[in-house]
Parts: structure tokens; C-alpha cells; sequence
């Protein structure tokens, strides 16, 4: 049977690294698929795996969670028929829950051995708000706080604290019968998304069959619909590196995250922007040949705070 891991939780919380580092740690001998859903049109994180793994299935256009649980589910079995993987890796976006992915593996027959949930420790308070991130948490089985670097003891035992009210809270339960859907679930603390070896030893594998009709499902994002907008900007080929930097240093608050690869004609390569409430980090990716271009997601973006070039 093909084993499963589902990656979820919010913008920018950590849920790539975490992924990348599961497998170089872990899975270095396995088979792997992997399987990014990223929010909008562009997909930054399928270019970058792409350079590491061989099998990508980028779902960009929407969110798996809802309307392309058809394309995920044949976008899952042509992964399944091309390359025999042991091994599935399902990164949600940062706006969609994980529990119709869950369904949707356990239709194809594929064993779910953890819903892992990643939590940003640091910036917990600026989107626990957002109801996709309460359907995150209550949708998950395993918990993950994360980035535990940038925050202090004191701090990461309040944040500790309510993300376990949450989950109290907001733990998915059956729409006919009440109970609640994972019957246990783990949490843990961690740093650029280094987890112990029995997170994936099956230990966490959910063999719940879950049955409920679609309208039994709860779903954040009738709430929420256009919570978030995303815009793309092309970068010209002659920009200079320090004019992106003076953007990224003063970046507006309503801009929760910022992603791109970026060619300027001061820097020896190309490198990838990565941008998260706050925190910004550069890397190179010498092998990339696309165009430059940073995605931007926030709320209510208007053109002004979006980056200008001259
Ligand atoms: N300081 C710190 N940064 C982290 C940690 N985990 C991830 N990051 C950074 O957070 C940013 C977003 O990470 P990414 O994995 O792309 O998030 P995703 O959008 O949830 O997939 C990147 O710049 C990462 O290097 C961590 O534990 N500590
Ligand atoms: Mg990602």
C-alpha cells in the first residue's frame, strides 16, 4: 500500500522546509512523490522541488481542498501510474484545509500516516483569526510548532497553550454523529521543520474511515472566500538587486507573504525570495532559467503596495 503524509497550515508557516527536510532526513532511500498545491497561478515551490525531486504534480490553478478535488485525485493517479512512488507527499497551500485531501487519498486507497499541521510559533497571533487556519488545526493530527527560534520560552508556552485550545475547539468532528474524527493527536516543537524519525514510522497513521455525505464536510472557506488576493509582477531583466531590497525592508502589513525568483544584474545568480510576516531569507538557485518574478499574497492588495520599479 502507498503511504501518505498531508503537510498543511498557513502562508509562509514553514510547511515546504518542513517537507524538504522530512525527506532529505528520512526518505533519502524511498521512492517519493510530491505533490504541491499552490495558492493561485504561479507555483514557486514546484520550480524549486522540481530541481531536487523528479516527480512534481503542481496543481496551481485553485486550491485542491475544493473545487479540483477531481483534478488532485487524477493528478494523484497519474503520479501513481508514471513513477510507482512508496511514498506521497501532499503540500497543501497555505489556504486550504487538509481534511477533503485526506478523503480524497483514502478514496484512491492510499494509507494516510499523518496530517501535520505546521504552525508558525512567531507569528500564531497575526493569522489565528482566519478561519482556514482554525480548520487547519482542528483538521490535523499532527501539531507542529515551528520557527521556535525566533521566539522565546515564555512566548512558545502561550502559543503552545492556545494552539491546544484550539484544537480542542476546532477539532473536526462528524457533522451526524458528533464524534470527533482523529481520535488522538501529537504536537510538537521544532525548528526549520526537524521532526523525530516516529512522526514517520506509521505510529500517527490514521485508519479511521471516515464517512460523511459532501455537505457533512465543514469547510472554512464558504466563510471566507476572498480573504486573500494574490498578484504576480514580472520583473525586467535589467532591474538592480538593491532597489528589490528596499521594497522587501519596508514591506507593507497587509502583505503576509512574498515569493519569487529573481534575476537582478547585480547578483551573481538567480535567487529565491522568500518572505514570511516579517522575516525574509534569500537563496541561491544557480540552476534556474526562468524569468524573474515575486509572487505577492495579502489582504485587500492594492497596486500601490505592491513592489514599484522604476
Ligand atoms: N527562523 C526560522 N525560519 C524558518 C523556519 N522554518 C521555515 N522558515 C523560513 O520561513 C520561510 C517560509 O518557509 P516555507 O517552507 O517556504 O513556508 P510555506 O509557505 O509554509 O511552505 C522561509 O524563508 C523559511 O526558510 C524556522 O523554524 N525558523
Ligand atoms: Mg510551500
Amino acid at each position: 500500500m502507498i503511504s501518505s503524509f498531508v503537510i498543511t497550515g498557513f502562508l509562509g508557516v514553514g510547511k515546504t522546509t518542513l517537507m524538504l527536510n522530512s525527506i532529505k532526513e528520512y526518505f533519502s532511500d524511498r521512492k517519493i512523490a510530491v505533490i504541491v498545491n499552490e495558492f493561485g497561478e504561479v507555483g514557486i515551490d514546484g520550480k524549486i522541488l522540481k530541481n531536487v525531486y523528479s516527480e512534481v504534480l503542481e496543481i496551481s490553478e485553485g486550491c485542491i481542498c475544493c473545487k479540483l478535488s477531481q483534478e488532485f485525485e487524477k493528478g494523484v493517479i497519474e503520479i501513481i501510474k508514471n513513477y510507482n512512488p512508496e511514498v506521497i507527499f501532499v503540500e497543501t497551500s497555505g489556504t486550504s484545509e487538509p481534511f477533503p485531501i485526506f478523503l480524497s487519498l483514502q478514496n484512491l486507497g492510499i494509507s494516510v500516516e499523518g496530517i501535520i499541521c505546521v504552525i508558525d510559533a512567531k507569528n500564531f497571533d497575526t493569522y489565528k483569526d482566519h478561519a482556514t487556519a482554525k480548520y487547519q488545526i482542528g483538521g490535523s493530527n499532527i501539531l507542529v510548532l515551528n520557527k521556535i527560534d525566533l521566539v522565546s520560552e515564555e512566548e512558545l508556552q502561550k502559543v503552545e497553550k492556545e494552539v491546544r485550545e484550539y484544537k480542542e475547539k476546532y477539532n473536526l468532528k462528524n457533522v451526524l454523529t458528533g464524534e470527533i474524527i482523529f481520535k488522538t493527536y501529537a504536537l510538537y516543537k521544532a525548528q526549520y521543520g526537524k521532526l523525530p524519525k516516529e512522526v514517520f514510522d506509521g505510529v500517527y497513521k490514521i485508519e479511521d474511515i471516515v464517512k460523511i455525505g459532501e455537505e457533512g464536510i465543514p469547510s472554512a472557506h464558504p466563510l471566507k472566500k476572498n480573504d486573500f488576493s494574490q498578484r504576480i509582477v514580472y520583473l525586467p531583466e535589467n532591474v538592480e538587486f538593491k532597489e528589490i531590497d528596499k521594497y522587501l525592508a519596508n514591506v507593507p502589513e497587509n502583505v503576509y507573504r512574498i515569493k519569487g525568483i529573481i534575476k537582478a544584474k547585480d547578483l551573481p545568480t538567480p535567487v529565491v525570495v522568500n518572505y514570511a510576516f516579517g522575516d525574509l531569507t534569500f537563496q541561491e538557485l544557480p540552476s534556474y532559467k526562468g524569468r524573474s518574478f515575486l509572487v505577492f499574497i495579502g489582504s485587500n492588495l492594492s497596486n500601490k503596495q505592491i513592489i514599484q520599479l522604476n
